[in-house]
């Protein structure tokens, strides 16, 4: 079996995701994700300029020694775009050997070891009060477990551009800007209004709603050292990114000194950026993604190195995602002996499900993987037309006295 050609689009409804499609000889095809969300355009040319040159010929059942070409014949090997690119030809693969197969990808892992995939969604309120209101929406659709994001009183549009356009923002590529927007920000003012935000919570949604909580990087190692200690008693499911990732031995410092569980990584490429934190268990839950971090045989690996840590997975989410990684971290998630919480937040419209057809579903916070052979998710090429790319940039943040700090 041979693979015969390979192409990429960039685009999506009110997104730019970045789709690969693989041929085969055989007339089976498989699809991948490649979005790197504000940089899309560059795993796309890694992809059409070096990768599939290479890749057309090639058996696509072999996938890991297809995975170990590209990782190790890079030579200038890992980062989010070389990871990205490397994720999408590899997701397309087992998607292709699934069909092959006449089997849902979690089977060729060793199958199920649950029937739903426990999910939390995003509330973002611009204030207390509209956070408390979109929580009790999520708490209406059958949501078990949210993460809360909050503006804080006396900064800049509360310390966050995207808060001020509450829930549904960051859905869409458009709601971030044409140039950088910029938050002013100010860890003091945070850290003292947080505890009041959880212990309003608390109050109002009482002890058994899974709160879920992204610092974001915005910390100092002994301030998040100190939040932590002080927010324990709301017993948050995580809080997440409390430092910069760049920094693994900052977790420890955290982790000496509270017990809330530490949740990292939607920033990291590779087995090698928290595998010093896995092993010394320093942290709860690692959030690698199938897209940044090399596809499913990579992330597998890391699953798998984890397990052996009682470090539980809790993979990036983010609505750049697109429905393919989505599917490829659905598979992981039904197999993962140390599962422990999926982000979601694909868009739900009618546009979204035309470009992707599948068939896995979402019901009351848990998400039910496809019985479909492969990853259960179809590209739709003729869709696709509809759009092209959006250049679009993250915030950048910065303190009060102009100081360039963390997004
Ligand atoms: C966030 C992301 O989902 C998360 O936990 O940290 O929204 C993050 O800001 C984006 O993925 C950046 O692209
Ligand atoms: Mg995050």
């Amino acid at each position: 079996m041979k693979i015969t050609s390979a192409e990429v689009f960039v685009g999506g409804p009110g997104k730019n995701y970045v789709t690969l499609k693989i041929m085969t000889d055989a007339g089976i095809y498989g699809v991948g994700d490649a979005t790197l969300n504000t940089r899309e355009t560059l795993p796309a040319a890694y992809l059409k300029d070096y990768l599939i040159p290479c890749l057309i010929g090639m058996d696509p059942r072999n996938s890991e020694d297809i995975w170990q070409y590209f990782y190790r014949g890079a030579y200038f090997r890992r980062g989010p775009v070389t990871m990205a690119a490397i994720g999408a030809i590899d997701m397309a693969l087992w998607d292709i050997k699934g069909k092959i197969a006449g089997l849902p990808v979690y089977q060729l892992f060793g199958g199920k070891s649950r029937d739903g995939a426990l999910v939390y969604a995003h509330a973002t309120g611009a204030n207390l009060d509209a956070l408390l209101d979109t929580i009790a929406h999520y708490q209406s659709k059958g949501y078990k477990a949210v993460r809360v994001q909050c503006g804080i009183p006396d900064m800049p549009e509360g310390g966050y551009a995207i808060a001020k356009k509450g829930e549904d923002a960051k859905h869409y590529i458009t709601d971030f800007g044409l140039m950088p927007d910029e938050e002013i920000w100010d860890s003091e003012k945070y850290l003292k209004y947080m505890p009041i935000v959880f212990e309003r919570i608390r109050e109002r949604f009482g002890a058994d709603l899974k709160i879920l909580h992204d610092v974001h990087h915005r910390l100092r190692p002994r301030e998040a050292a100190a939040f932590g200690k002080e927010i324990e008693k709301y017993n948050l499911f995580w809080m997440e990114d409390p430092t910069p990732a760049d920094d693994q031995s900052a977790l420890k410092l955290i982790r000496h000194h509270t017990t809330v569980p530490i949740a990292i990584g939607e920033v990291f490429n590779s087995i090698w950026d928290c595998k010093t934190m896995i092993e010394e268990e320093w942290i709860d839950f690692i959030r690698v993604s199938a897209t940044y971090a090399g596809g499913i045989t990579h992330v597998k690996r890391i699953v798998e190195l984890a397990a052996l840590h009682n470090v539980r997975t809790g993979f990036h989410g983010a609505p750049s995602h697109s429905p393919i990684s989505m599917a490829a971290q659905a598979h992981l998630n039904a197999w993962a002996p140390n599962f422990g919480i999926q982000e979601y937040l694909v868009l739900g419209t009618k546009e979204c499900g035309a470009l992707f057809p599948s068939q896995h579903s979402m019901e009351n916070g848990m998400f039910y993987v496809s019985d479909t052979p492969g990853l259960g998710v179809d590209f739709d090429e003729t869709e696709a037309k509809r759009y092209s790319f959006d250049r679009r940039y993250h915030p950048i943040v910065r303190l009060e006295d102009g100081t360039m700090w963390n997004y």
